[in-house]
């Protein structure tokens, strides 16, 4: 038999929200009669938006119809990168710099064969796990530096991953000065899972510390929909000379609901080259071609209908919807004097337990409370006293769970 890859053997046990899914359907099977609502895990609720929909509904019929039928859609519809070029980024880039998904996750997870497993991952301490999962994977990720294994371990460092903290001390924004040569530096912003959100000025530093270190930015956008501050950059390309050091992921799940249905995309500017001078761009559409046949052509018609007008307005509705929710979770917070950040310009809620570790803050109120969160040590070792709310919820839940919180 093949033995196993060292680097899938090298990954913590389980990926954190399927570990919270088991401990929460654990805890359900105990107490059957306890409802139990879920801020944990990122994952839309609300239905998909009547024109978005309609979107959808009109791409399946034309794959219904002789005259209208498509098959493998390569690197995406060029109208669709073209949208996304004129919505997102002020048609800056062509449509050949826009390569559409079938999620920011799956890019993410690709993303790192164009640099093979010699590269320095950075990221900033915490965030969105799939950074460090990910360099594990692709083996660039060095020995792993934990005393323990199984869901609740809270020490999960890797030798060979820089990790950025990002700290109510630096307000979220780490020391550049930390970054390696040669690095593959992830950076989100609106960080999850901490909400915050990078500023021009910081963004242009970031993009000034890749130079000096000649790395290149992997930025993840994500939640860049939900910024609400006109002043903050909603992409890495606010900043005009990112296009020689910036990839950009982002996606239509958080936004647009799309979680289900699945579709992101990818920028890779064509000023983007290796240290031997070769093309990112190049070797990004040879790699998607290879092992990605193209995102589902429906998904595609409905995420033209989401960056029409009608579309557009109709996303700034949801996503008011879910800061909505952010508001009421703040608010409880609030009320019982606990101190927490984000939830303005992104749809989590990182709260602040000093002295106390993640996972029993976790337990306590799923046992308490019968609420679902995340335990902040899971996007890395500077979340350990935090706990991650999700703002993607029922409304009628959210309000309920705001009223157990609240009450002694
Ligand atoms: N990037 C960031 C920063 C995310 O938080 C998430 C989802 C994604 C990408 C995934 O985007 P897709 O386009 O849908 O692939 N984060 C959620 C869901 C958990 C997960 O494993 O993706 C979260 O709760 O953090």
């Amino acid at each position: 038999m093949p033995v196993r890859s060292k680097n899938v053997s090298a990954l913590k046990a389980g990926y954190l929200f399927p570990e919270i899914a088991r401990l929460r359907r654990e805890f359900a099977a105990k107490n059957p009669d306890k409802k139990i609502i879920s801020l944990g895990v990122g994952n839309t609720t609300e239905p998909l938006l009547p024109h978005t929909c309609e979107g959808l509904v009109e791409g399946a019929k034309k794959l219904g119809d002789a005259k209208t039928y498509s098959g493998y859609a390569d690197e995406g519809f060029s109208e669709l990168r073209g949208a996304i070029s004129r919505v997102f980024y002020n048609d800056t880039f062509a449509a050949d710099e826009i390569f559409i998904s079938d999620g920011a996750k799956c890019d993410i997870g690709r993303l790192q064969l164009l640099f093979g497993s010699s590269v320095k991952p950075v990221v900033q301490d915490p965030s969105y796990p799939v950074y460090v999962d990910g360099s594990v994977l692709h083996g660039a990720a060095g020995r792993r530096i934990s005393s323990c294994d199984g869901p609740d371990c809270d020490d999960t460092r890797y030798g060979g991953i820089e990790y950025l903290p990002c700290t109510p001390e630096n307000n979220f924004f780490p020391d550049l000065s930390q970054i390696p040569y040669n690095s593959l530096i992830y950076f989100c912003s609106p960080n999850n899972p901490t909400g915050a959100v990078a500023s021009k000025g910081q963004l242009a530093a970031l993009v000034a510390a890749a130079k000096r270190t000649n790395s290149i930015i992997i930025f993840d956008a994500a939640y860049s929909e939900y910024i609400r501050d006109p002043s903050l950059p909603k992409t890495i390309f606010e900043i005009s000379s990112a296009k020689t050091c910036a990839i950009e992921v982002n996606s239509f799940s958080k936004h647009a609901g799309f979680t289900g249905v699945r579709l992101g995309w990818t920028v890779v500017p064509k000023e983007l080259l290796y240290s031997g001078g070769e093309s990112v761009n190049a070797d990004w559409s040879r790699v998607q071609s290879t092992i990605f046949n193209g995102a589902s052509n429906i998904a595609q018609w409905g995420a033209l209908a989401a960056l029409d007008d009608a579309g557009r307005t109709e996303i700034k509705t949801l996503t008011d919807f879910y800061l909505g929710n952010a508001a009421l979770i703040r608010k409880a917070l609030q009320v019982l004097h606990i101190t927490c950040y984000g939830g303005e310009n992104s749809p989590y809620i990182w709260a602040h337990f000093p002295g106390r570790g993640s996972w029993d803050v976790f337990n306590e109120f799923l046992e308490k409370k019968h609420i679902v969160t995340t335990p902040g040590v899971g996007f890395g070792p500077e979340g350990e006293s935090f706990i991650r709310f999700s703002a993607f919820g029922h409304r009628d839940d959210v309000i309920e769970a705001c009223n157990r919180l609240v009450k002694v």
